[in-house]
């Protein structure tokens, strides 16, 4: 039987309602309504990945312009952070579904002096969702780190998030360090994070570069030729 016009616009709204409640939950930092808020709406069949991208995501880019304009402070933006990671876990189990073999293992982390996890997050679910083994080091991983875990899981690709100016040139030192441990067989290296760009990227060496966790597989995918 096909959906009467009325019903699927109605659905509509009612989905765009969520959307926005789920971007104010954010603001307000309330992490109770946005589980409840993402439970309705993964029990309504609503694809995880549109929740994160009209919900979560413009939520938190609302907080950034807020931040950048001093209209709030650390205290409010780290609460909403903390809702954000928990919608984010809610839709963990649902983006991160694999088939259980993998295409590759990546080992992921954000570098030293650096503790933003959300943008470095969102990539390792989206990697694992896309097939790939990941192993996350969290924030503040320094360059040794890096290139012991790439040695001991056997990574393909280490990939390094940062989220400050000041913490873009450790990118180059982990990039450094993992090129002088000479690893073999080569690792391919993935940097991302709002101040990085593919001209930075070029600049110190890395093999590729991307600006959001969807084209983060993409390009993980370039990298492993497939
Ligand atoms: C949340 C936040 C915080 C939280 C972090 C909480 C947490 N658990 O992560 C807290 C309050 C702790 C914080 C602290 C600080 N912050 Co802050 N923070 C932010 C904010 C508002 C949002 C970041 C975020 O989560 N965005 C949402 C996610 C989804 O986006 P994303 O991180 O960009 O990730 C996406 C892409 O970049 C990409 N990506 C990310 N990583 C990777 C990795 C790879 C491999 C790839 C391929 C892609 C990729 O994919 C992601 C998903 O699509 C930004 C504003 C902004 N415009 O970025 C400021 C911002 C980054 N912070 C800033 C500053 C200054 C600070 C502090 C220094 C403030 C202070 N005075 O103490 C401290 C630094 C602490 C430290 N040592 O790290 C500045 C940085 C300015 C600069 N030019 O360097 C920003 C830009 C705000 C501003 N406009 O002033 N912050």
């Amino acid at each position: 039987m096909t959906q009467s016009p009325h019903i699927s616009i109605n659905k509509g709204i009612y989905i765009q309602n969520i959307y926005s409640k789920i971007s104010d939950c954010i603001r307000d930092g309330n992490s109770a309504l946005i589980r409840k808020l993402i439970r309705q709406a993964l029990d309504g069949q609503t694809p995880a990945l549109e929740i994160l991208n009209r919900g979560l995501i413009p939520g938190m880019a609302e907080i950034s312009v807020l931040f950048k304009n001093n209209e709030i402070y650390i205290p409010e933006v780290l609460v909403a952070a903390n809702a954000m990671d928990a919608g984010i876990e809610l839709l963990r189990p649902v983006l991160a579904q694999n088939t259980g073999s993998y295409i590759a293992t990546v080992v992921i982390g954000t570098v030293k002096g650096d503790l933003h996890n959300i943008g470095k997050d969102l990539v390792a679910i989206m990697l694992e969702g896309a097939g790939f083994r990941v192993i996350d080091l969290g924030v503040d991983v320094p360059p040794e780190t890096f290139v012991r875990a790439a040695q001991k899981y056997s990574a393909q690709i280490v990939a390094v998030s940062a989220l400050l100016t000041t913490t873009m040139r450790m990118m180059k030192y982990t990039l450094d360090e993992l090129q002088a441990a000479k690893l073999s067989p080569h690792i391919h290296t993935l940097i991302g994070g709002a101040p990085v760009t593919a001209r930075f990227a070029q600049l110190i060496g890395a093999d590729g570069y991307a600006e959001d966790a969807v084209s983060a597989v993409d390009e993980a995918k370039r990298l492993m030729n497939i």
